[in-house]
């Protein structure tokens, strides 16, 4: 078996105490990081959805599934990209209120500090006035993201979206993404960019802030 379907398995089966070792040691043996995250981590966590989706686990699994692949991601932090710290100005992201999942919102933050940008993040289920709250105290943000990972929490999406860009507030950008969004879905909200992945969400947000 490769590291990386090692990584996958300890992901899925959630091994929270031996992933760090499994990261460090498929990262020695010269496996490249995005693949490490890509088709270790991510992909487990789409089995482990799977499998809760046919009731052959629950959400405690789901849990530690999610606890392995958050220290997983810790042990790759540091090889996962560079870039000047807040050179390319502010950004603000959190997911949207209702939702607590933020694996991914994680990694778009990572990314996107990558990629050089200062990032306040305001964490899970966050209301739309925290949001627009946080835009007024930081009126030099260049860009506003929202994860957003259930359907059910969709129409809260549009409506912190619409809200934020109601507000009369500017000068920024506001970006969606999360498994369930999709760029018609992003065009009907009025937002003014969609990602797919975390990778993804970096370029637009440079994209956008220049
Ligand atoms: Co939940 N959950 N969950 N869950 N969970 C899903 C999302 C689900 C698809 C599982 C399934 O049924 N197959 C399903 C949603 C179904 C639907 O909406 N139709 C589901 C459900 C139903 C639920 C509960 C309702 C279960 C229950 O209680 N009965 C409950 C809801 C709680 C709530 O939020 N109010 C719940 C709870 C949980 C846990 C807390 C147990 C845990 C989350 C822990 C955590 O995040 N700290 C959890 C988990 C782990 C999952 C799955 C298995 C994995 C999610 C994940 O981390 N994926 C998930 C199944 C799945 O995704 N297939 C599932 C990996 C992550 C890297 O991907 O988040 O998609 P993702 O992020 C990607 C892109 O989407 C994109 O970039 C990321 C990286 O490339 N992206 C952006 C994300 N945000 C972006 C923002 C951007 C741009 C791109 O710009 C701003």
């Amino acid at each position: 078996m490769s590291k990386i379907q090692e990584i996958f398995q300890a992901v899925e089966t959630g091994k929270s105490k031996a992933i760090e070792e499994l990261v460090n040691a498929a990262l020695a043996a010269g496996d490249d990081p995005m693949k490490i995250l890509n088709e270790g981590m991510i992909a487990a966590m789409g089995s482990v959805g799977d499998k809760f989706q046919k009731a052959e686990i629950f959400v405690p699994e789901m849990l530690v599934a999610a606890k392995t692949m958050k220290k997983g991601v810790e042990a790759l932090k540091p090889k996962l990209g560079s870039g000047g710290v807040g050179s390319q100005g502010k950004c603000i992201i959190g997911t949207a209120d209702g939702d607590l999942h933020d694996i991914g919102k994680n990694l778009v933050t990572l990314m996107i500090e990558s990629a050089g940008f200062e990032v306040i993040d305001l964490g899970v289920d966050v209301k739309v006035e925290t949001f627009i709250d946080t835009i007024k105290k930081n009126p030099d943000v260049k860009i506003v993201g929202v994860s957003c990972l259930l359907t059910t929490v969709m129409p809260a999406l549009k409506d912190t979206v619409q809200k934020i860009k109601g507000s009369g507030l500017g000068g920024f950008k506001l970006i969606v993404g999360g498994a369930p969004i999709t760029q018609d879905f992003a065009n009907q909200l009025g937002a003014d960019g969609y990602a797919a992945d975390a990778a993804g969400a970096a370029v637009l947000a440079k994209k956008l802030a220049s």
